[in-house]
């Protein structure tokens, strides 16, 4: 192999080409100009995104990863630079999101000195992050940044962060690059047991109540086809998770719907009806178990996952069958015998019923003068034909789009589910759109939510990213608002908002847009957001005090999900 002598900072944009990186979010300073002035040559053949808040690049980032199922890039400079980057490198690690963060650091003989922008960024990220490492010398850059990628993205993806000197970046090196494909002591997927496997289908053959729960690890394990052969050939009733979202088109009929606090009612209260749950690529958050003890309380265990930690975690396995899901369903379908439930897939139908009644159909076609969350995402959903990819805040208008927008196509949803990170939804945006140019962004946002990250137009509108933007506004925090009104006796603590013009501010920033307020405007603004050529802002003005249900209040048992207030 040939090598050539380049700089540190040289090096740092060549092991990311040779990594196939093609769009890198960030924001420079003093320390990391080294490779900002290398980056300098290579413009034609890698895409730099300049966000307007290092957040907002770490953002981006998720979203591309989270459409694209390959590792997002970002930069930062050291101190306030990288510290800006550690709410989305947690939500990054909570959320299983392969990335790949570079800071510049101080040099290496300034180390500890309390120097400008010193901040120890590998120390304050060592929790949230699936691996960190400081370089110090320019020859250690092409093996860490290529064990970077290999640890971001195999086994249960996650965030990495590489912290550079400036000394390392200025100094020079030979370049050869090798691609990481091992690394001693790290097992990114264990091989599957094809014991505990024939363990499994003998449970799954005698049941009688039997439930699928899947979640994102479905998603990342390119599983969705093996998911879809095992539901079929079993007839069991599957449900998921927010992050498991779209992994199957929502109207499959063995589609039971969604799990957790605001998911749909059938899944929640027949949870506690099962004879075995058969958990794939999920971690029984406490949103989705509510109250542990009274969780599940007839149901064997079968829990399929890759990362062996979340076994027995929350939820106890009667039989877990660690590995990768794509391969773990794929032997389980082959194990299981041919089935159907009719008669308990007749009771999530029961369930359904009793739901659309008492909830969405008055979310979806209201009677009352104000204009609904649920109507404002029907419409959207129908207009895109359910193709689009949904990218979501977080809070009430989350929870609402996510119940009602219905996906057709994988890696359609990107929201912050464990972190539940305000402010994620419109940089997430961005990298979506950048990750998939040729699909329909809509980015989902409360009004709250909208003002952490709302600088972010500025990086939308120089891009000329054609996200359709639209902005829920009930002046309140919504979902705060809501728990005030239902478990603190309506004391609205520090909920209410007093809003700024969002579209003067859109315009501002060159961006077009519109509000409304009237229902009959309705289906026009969202037709008029979708047909503009570029990005829109539709900020749409909701009734105020709306809520979201079904809901399963915090410490009760999934199955004292409540129906009204
Ligand atoms: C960074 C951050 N701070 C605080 C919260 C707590 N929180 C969860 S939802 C919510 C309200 C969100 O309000 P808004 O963005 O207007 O959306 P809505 O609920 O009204 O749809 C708050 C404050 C959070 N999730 N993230």
């Amino acid at each position: 192999m040939t090598t050539k002598k380049v700089t540190g900072s040289q090096a740092v944009i060549l092991s990311l080409l040779e990594e196939g990186v093609d769009t890198i979010f960030g924001y420079p300073g003093g320390a990391i100009m080294p490779v900002y002035d290398a980056l300098y040559d290579f413009d034609k053949n890698v895409k730099h995104i300049l966000t307007r808040h290092e957040q907002g690049a770490v953002h981006a980032a998720e979203g591309y990863a989270r459409v694209t199922g390959k590792a997002g890039v970002c930069f930062a400079t050291s101190g306030p630079g990288a510290t800006n980057l550690i709410t989305g490198i947690a939500d990054a690690m909570i959320d299983s999101t392969p990335l790949v963060c570079i800071t510049g650091q101080v040099a290496s003989p300034l180390l500890g000195t309390d120097a400008f922008q010193e901040s120890d960024v590998v120390g304050i990220s060592m929790p949230v992050t699936k691996w960190n490492y400081q370089i110090t010398t320019p020859e250690e850059i092409p093996e860490a940044i290529a064990q970077a990628f290999y640890i971001a993205q195999t086994g249960r993806p996650g965030p990495v962060l590489i912290d550079i000197t400036k000394d390392a970046q200025f100094g020079e090196l030979e370049f050869e690059y090798k691609q990481c494909t091992k690394i001693r002591s790290y097992v990114p997927e264990m091989p599957v047991d094809p014991f505990k496997v024939k363990e499994a289908a003998e449970i799954i053959d005698q049941a009688k109540k039997p439930l699928i729960l899947f979640g994102q690890g479905v998603i990342i394990g390119n599983a969705e086809d093996e998911l879809k052969a095992f539901i079929e050939k079993t007839g069991i009733p599957a449900a998921w998770t927010l992050l498991g979202l779209s992994a199957i088109p929502t109207d499959h009929p063995l589609n039971v719907g969604m799990l957790g606090m605001h998911g749909n009612y059938g899944p929640n209260l027949l949870t506690n009806e099962a004879d075995v749950i058969i958990a794939v690529g999920m971690r029984f958050d406490d949103r989705v178990t509510g109250k542990v003890s009274g969780y599940a309380p007839n149901a064997k265990i079968i829990h399929l996952e890759i990362d062996p930690a979340e076994i027995d975690k929350i939820v106890k396995a009667t039989v877990a069958v660690l590995g990768n899901s794509k391969k773990s369903l794929k032997m389980l379908t082959d194990n299981v015998k041919e089935n159907s439930h009719d008669e308990w897939i007749e009771r999530f139908r029961k369930c359904d019923m009793i739901e659309n009644e008492k909830i969405i159909h008055k979310d979806l076609y209201p009677e009352k003068p104000g204009l609904t969350m649920g109507e404002v995402i029907r419409i959207a959903a129908d207009k895109t034909n359910h193709e689009a990819i949904l990218v979501t805040d977080v809070g009430q208008h989350q929870m609402i789009a996510s119940r009602y927008f219905k996906f057709r196509n994988s890696k359609s949803n990107v929201t912050s589910g464990g972190l539940g990170t305000m402010g994620f939804g419109l940089p997430a945006s961005m990298g979506a759109q950048l990750g998939k140019p040729e699909r329909t962004v809509i980015a989902v946002i409360g009004d709250g939510g909208f003002q952490m990250t709302i600088q972010e137009l500025g990086t939308i509108a120089q891009n000329k990213l054609p996200v359709k933007i639209i902005v829920l506004n009930n002046n309140f925090l919504g979902m705060v608002r809501q728990w005030q009104q239902l478990f603190f006796e309506k004391r609205y603590s520090f909920t209410e908002l007093q809003n700024p013009d969002f579209i003067t501010i859109a315009k501002g920033f060159g961006i077009d847009g519109h509000k409304v307020e009237k229902r009959d405007n309705l289906d026009g603004g969202i037709q008029k957001m979708l047909d503009h050529n570029g990005p829109y802002l539709l900020e749409v003005v909701i009734e105020k005090e709306d809520n979201v249900f079904p809901m399963v209040p915090t410490g009760a048992s999934v199955s004292e999900v409540i129906l009204e207030p």
